[in-house]
């Protein structure tokens, strides 16, 4: 849009004046943010009406991304940088007197996600309004987000995230589209006079959802879309007692901090039902009002499952076109077939789902009756061609449980993993009976990143070093990164890439130095390790790593200096996940006070990980830790946004790890550890012993031992759960397997450092190779292949 300086501050002023009766200068920095989010809104929402009407209009196919998690970030920045005014709010702010900085960090990060998960949902939702796809995000407005982590005395401690505390600007209240969901009850099968069946429900439990809508604002191009979100209230006029509205209520108070196995089962059922069924009926509502035909829906509709936990969308889409519309079973299926798809994110067995029947058919007994014939139908359908083992090993029921991600595969049309390796490994393994039955429906989208929110802002430093090297076309299509390699040998724009990541570390050590009292000097190399704390993830290796590196320093040997730099959050539930938080924290409290150390050698450990944290992180990285064992990550997205800002990549070829190194090049990152394969063969061989290695390299024993000896403070019981598991349990994830060789590999990174001119060519070649992950591409390859939604403008 055009906006002039002179105008926006009228309208910024009548703004505050109108929502706070005061002037500006007046107001609290909350109330400053709150009144420019307000007018930005009033500035885009004539786009979103008409984006909206426009789709209507054209029949647009509308894609409908229902994801548990969402993970916006702030939106104030971002929605500026992609209206195309954010130069000149600044200066309009600059001019009142406001830093912009201090206004856009009054708005909260909506906790709506707890990992790559929700991030990923939330930037297919940016990529697809910037590309102009029509495609809506579907949701749940948790009351509470994630936890807030602090530290106290080296413990995690979670607080409650009260992100709705004060007014969220950004989202509308859409009373006029709420709808009902119901529970419980029991369900009969009447016939109509036309023979179809009629299900007559009684004793359910109602439950209003009221939709919130927030905007989703396109890149320069006047695309508005929606992500709705759904807030679970009493049904009006009923009477209800105060502990009828604290159960509705509940559903959803709470995002479940846990994204590895699935506490509060019962409740976590009903929120995934809550939001899949808001979903689909208001989708089929608005369907109707343009169309008479269901069997029409997949010619305008694609419903996108993201992981297991909208799975039911299967059922439930059944369920509308069977009892509501009178259609018949063949049909019925055909649609919701073809209206569905899916992706998988995880080969962790305990993260895929799995719900007793007995719970499943009490909450919803319509729901249970169509799994079942879903199941009966399956079986008849493939036994004869498949086998009877292998079509029940693969069934949606077996052994008194609904499995979620086999039915998400039989009621979808296609079926994807999140990077090369995974998608091959679901083909291979998690889901290769169904492979057999179905191979058409499985494919490969690799994951990817929004380059606006982590290079165009985070990284404000970088962004205009590449526009005055090669002009302003990669901010719109990223892959114009690529002419920036013929920099590779003027050193003059390689000095001004260590200026500007310079610039980042200044930045990232002044707010560690006011969180925590560190000081990070700038010369040192800055290691970075962002992601939730598993067990898979390895951040163990990290830790071993640095007390390799302390145990050489204190015997003499000089190494480059090293920041340490962790983000991570642990499910509360997860013991081990928790014990490593305390021994990252242990590890700090010894070496942060070595005086030894200091200026060689510090671990920062800072409390909170989430969007607004990472986008300060992220940009003044120098190593991007990607150690995940072989064959467990399912892609990684902070490998991509790292690379993006330079950042080297020390990694397993796991995940989207391989497709970085063949996009960067070999020389351009460094790899380490066993491959999938290898892991395989050492796993099936039972021939791994933990103790072995332990016994057999002098620095792995030593370091083993200081988990239990008493050199770091404060983890007495927490180091002998750690060392148990390494040498008890042998070691799961081959932690002491790949030690050496990652430990080799990080060596490798301090010879380059030493050598600041190929180390600057190794971070550009990074970031000129950044562009294809962007998530613009990721979208558009979704839509070709899996949604048959196109991009209307954009790239
Ligand atoms: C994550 C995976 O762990 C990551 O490898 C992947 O990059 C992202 O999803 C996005 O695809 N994931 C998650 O955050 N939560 C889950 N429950 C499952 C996977």
């Amino acid at each position: 849009m055009t906006l002039s300086k002179k105008r926006f501050m009228a309208d910024y002023q009548a703004e505050a004046l109108h929502l706070f009766a005061d002037k500006l200068e007046h107001l609290s920095t909350l109330q400053q943010y709150q009144a420019l989010a307000f007018l930005i809104k009033g500035y885009y929402s004539t786009n979103w009406a008409q984006t909206k009407a426009t789709y209507d209009r054209q029949q647009q196919k509308q894609l409908y991304y229902f994801s548990i998690e969402f993970m916006p970030g702030r939106l104030l920045g971002s929605n500026l940088l992609n209206l195309g005014i954010k130069d000149t709010v600044e200066a309009g702010l600059s001019e009142l007197g406001l830093d912009p900085e201090t206004v856009y960090a009054a708005e909260v990060d909506p906790g709506l996600g707890n990992g790559g998960l929700g991030r990923l949902a939330s930037a297919f939702l940016d990529a697809m309004a910037s590309v102009g796809m029509a495609g809506n995000g579907n949701g749940i407005r948790y009351q509470y987000g994630l936890f807030q982590q602090r530290f106290v005395d080296g413990y995690q401690v979670e607080l409650p995230d009260d992100w709705l505390r004060n007014p969220y600007a950004w989202e509308t209240r859409k009373e006029n589209r709420a709808v009902i969901v119901r529970f419980g009850g029991t369900v009969n099968l009447m016939s109509r006079p036309d023979g179809s069946l009629e299900a007559v429900y009684h004793d359910t439990d109602d439950v209003l959802a009221v939709p919130y809508d927030t905007a989703m604002v396109g890149y320069h191009n006047q695309v508005v879309n929606t992500m709705r979100l759904w807030s679970a209230e009493p049904v009006p006029g009923g009477a209800h007692s105060l502990e009828e509205k604290a159960r509705v209520n509940a559903i959803t108070q709470i995002l479940y901090p846990d994204d590895s196995d699935t506490a509060g089962r019962e409740l976590r059922l009903r929120q995934e039902y809550f939001f899949t069924s808001a979903g689909v009926q208001s989708i089929i509502t608005h369907f109707r009002r343009y169309h008479h035909d269901l069997r029409l829906l997949p010619q305008f509709v694609a419903i996108h499952i993201n992981d297991t936990h909208p799975a039911m969308a299967v059922l439930e889409l059944m369920r509308v076109l069977l009892d509501d519309a009178g259609m018949d079973w063949d049909t019925a299926w055909q649609i919701t077939v073809k209206t569905l798809s899916y992706t998988n994110h995880t080969l962790m067995a305990e993260a895929l789902e799995t719900w007793p029947q007995s719970m499943f058919s009490q909450l919803l007994p319509r729901l249970a009756q169509i799994a079942g014939e879903v199941d009966r139908r399956f079986r008849a359908a493939y036994t004869r061609r498949f086998g009877e083992l292998l079509v029940d090993r693969c069934a949606p029921i077996a052994d008194g449980q609904l499995r979620m991600a086999y039915l998400a595969v039989i009621g979808s049309h296609a079926v994807n993993g999140v990077a090369k390796l995974h998608s091959k490994l679901l083909q291979q393994s998690l889901l290769k009976d169904l492979y057999m039955i179905f191979p058409e429906r499985f494919n490969n989208k690799t994951n990817g990143i929004t380059p606006r929110r982590w290079v165009q802002i985070a990284n404000p430093d970088l962004s205009a070093l590449i526009d005055t090297t090669i002009g302003t076309n990669w901010r719109r299509d990223p892959r114009e990164l690529v002419p920036l390699v013929a920099q590779l040998e003027d050193p003059q724009f390689l000095t001004q890439l260590q200026a500007a990541k310079r610039v980042n570390k200044q930045r990232l050590a002044a707010l560690v130095h006011t969180e925590l009292g560190l000081e990070m000097p700038l010369d040192a190399i800055y290691d970075v390790q962002i992601k939730r704390l598993h067990a898979y993830k390895r951040q163990l290796l990290h830790v071993f790593g640095i007390l390799e590196a302390y145990l050489a320093i204190k015997n003499g040997e000089s190494r480059p200096p090293r920041m340490h730099i962790f983000g991570a959050k642990a499910a509360p539930s997860y013991r081990y996940a928790k014990a490593v938080i305390r021994l990252i924290n242990g590890v700090a409290e010894l070496i942060n006070h070595d005086p030894e150390m200091a200026g060689k050698l510090q671990v920062v450990f800072i409390p909170n990980y989430g969007v607004s944290l990472a986008e300060q992180i992220i940009p003044a990285a120098d190593i991007s830790e990607q150690i995940s064992l072989a064959g467990t990550e399912a892609s990684g997205t902070s490998n991509m946004k790292l690379m993006s800002n330079g950042a080297l990549t020390l990694a397993t070829l796991d995940g989207a790890n391989i497709e970085i190194q063949e996009a960067a090049g070999a020389d351009a990152m460094v790899t380490f550890g066993l491959t999938t394969s290898e892991v395989a063969q050492l796993q099936a061989s039972h021939a791994y012993s933990a103790k072995a290695l332990y016994a057999a390299n002098p620095t792995l024993h030593r370091i083993v031992d200081m988990l239990t000896d008493g050199s770091i403070p404060g983890i007495a019981s927490e180091g002998r759960e750690i060392a148990s598991e390494l040498l008890e349990y042998n070691d799961t994830y081959l932690v002491l397997a790949d030690f050496a060789s990652y430990i080799a590999a990080s060596k490798r990174l301090d010879a380059l450092w030493q050598k600041p001119q190929q180390w600057a060519q190794a971070a550009l070649k990074n970031i000129a190779a950044s562009g294809q992950f962007s998530a613009d591409f990721t979208v558009q390859r979704y839509g070709r292949d899996v949604w048959d939604v196109l991009p209307t403008t954009g790239i």
